[in-house]
């Protein structure tokens, strides 16, 4: 999964991305705005695939990933290029953390002036949601003179139908998230990747010093129906230099139970509501993600496409049984090794062997 750190300038994003990847990304504060990204790929860390790898000793063990891109702050959305190449890369994120600058730096302050976190998250949603209304009334006035030469398909005017309800939902200053689509609607806007269809996660970027007095302002952004915590960012970032004992020592000091990197991971499942299967094999043990509700076939064409165009049936047993019974044989004879159709809802944590035929 890709997940897009962004924001207004000097909020803290580059720190909090080298906190969470261990990287050393510069973050001088009066470096001019960069180009590109910076990118780290980060393990999932997963107990489970650490459990099944002692099991069956294959040659590779391989955890899931989430890649994080952490990209130069954007003062002012709307008066971007829509079409620049920054931002056609900021919208293949499957999801967004937005970093809101909660640290007090009167230099700062005064070269880019954020105002409060509430004032930056309001600020920041009004510019990408005229974003989104500036590229669907584009593309509405392209359909509308497309009428006009005669080119008038069914296909046109329902997307045209379905974006005119996009543009009237921006319009009265509500993301697209909130927006009820059908199927056949939401298949004709996602190629657009609206800014604010996206799901989000708001991170407040604190001193250490305020990591315990900025719960109300959480408690307002959740309210507003995203996911937030607060960070320690510039803290966080000395952590994770330190090695394991030492960090553990300075986290239970601030009453930390887990390391930024496992925080947001398990905020990015939920963001994106995935879960985690597994496959087994003397070859390999590995973690997959899928959408949670997604059935054995999308959970096959994960692994690869010939899978899910083949696919007969999944062999299945679940993690957790597996640790109560302790092998697959004692599976086998409770039942619990089940084979499964194409219909099955894969769960969190179930073991698939895809048998195929192409
Ligand atoms: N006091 C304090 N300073 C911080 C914190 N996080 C970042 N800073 C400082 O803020 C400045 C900018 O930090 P960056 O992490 O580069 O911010 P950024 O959001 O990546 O900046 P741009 O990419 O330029 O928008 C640096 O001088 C950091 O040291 C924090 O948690 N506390
Ligand atoms: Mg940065």
């Amino acid at each position: 999964m890709k997940i897009g750190i962004i924001g207004p300038p000097k909020t803290g994003k580059t720190t909090i991305f080298n906190a969470l990847t261990g990287s050393s990304a510069s973050t001088d504060r009066y470096a001019p705005r960069a180009n590109e990204p910076n990118v780290a790929v980060v393990q999932v860390p997963d107990e489970r695939v650490t459990k099944l790898s002692e099991i069956y000793q294959p040659k590779k063990t391989i955890y899931a990933q989430i890649e994080y891109h952490d990209y130069p702050g954007i003062f002012s959305i709307s008066s971007e290029n829509p079409d620049n190449a920054m931002f056609s890369d900021i919208k293949t994120s499957d999801g967004f953390v937005l970093v809101l600058r909660a640290f007090s730096d009167e230099e700062l302050e005064e070269l880019y002036p954020l105002g409060d976190i509430l004032r930056q998250l309001s600020n920041f949603e009004e510019e990408m949601i005229l974003m989104d209304l500036m590229v669907a009334e584009k593309r509405r006035e392209k359909i509308e003179l497309g009428y006009k030469r005669g080119v008038k398909t069914p296909a046109l005017q329902f997307e045209n139908k379905v974006l005119e309800e996009v543009c009237n939902q921006l319009q009265t200053g509500k993301p697209l998230r909130e927006m009820q689509l059908n199927t056949e609607e939401e298949k004709v806007i996602r190629g657009f990747r609206f800014f604010t269809q996206k799901p989000m996660i708001v991170l407040i970027n604190c001193s250490e010093d305020d990591y315990y007095q900025l719960d109300s302002f959480k408690s307002e952004i959740q309210s507003k129906g995203y996911l937030a915590e607060v960070i320690a960012g510039r803290f966080e970032e000395e952590l994770s230099k330190l090695d394991d004992i030492e960090a553990k020592l300075f986290m239970e000091d601030m009453g930390i139970e887990e390391s930024i990197k496992d925080r947001l991971t398990h905020l990015c499942y939920s963001l994106l509501g995935y879960i985690s299967f597994f496959t087994v094999g003397e070859d390999e043990v590995r973690a997959w993600t899928i959408e949670k509700g997604s059935n054995a076939v999308t959970a096959a064409g994960k692994i690869h496409s010939d899978l899910a165009r083949g696919f007969i049936r999944a062999e299945c047993f679940n993690f957790n049984n597996l640790m109560e019974y302790g092998s697959e044989k004692h599976l086998r004879e409770k039942g619990l090794f089940r084979l499964e159709g194409k219909d099955y809802i894969v769960q969190d944590g179930d073991i698939l062997f895809i048998r195929f035929n192409v």
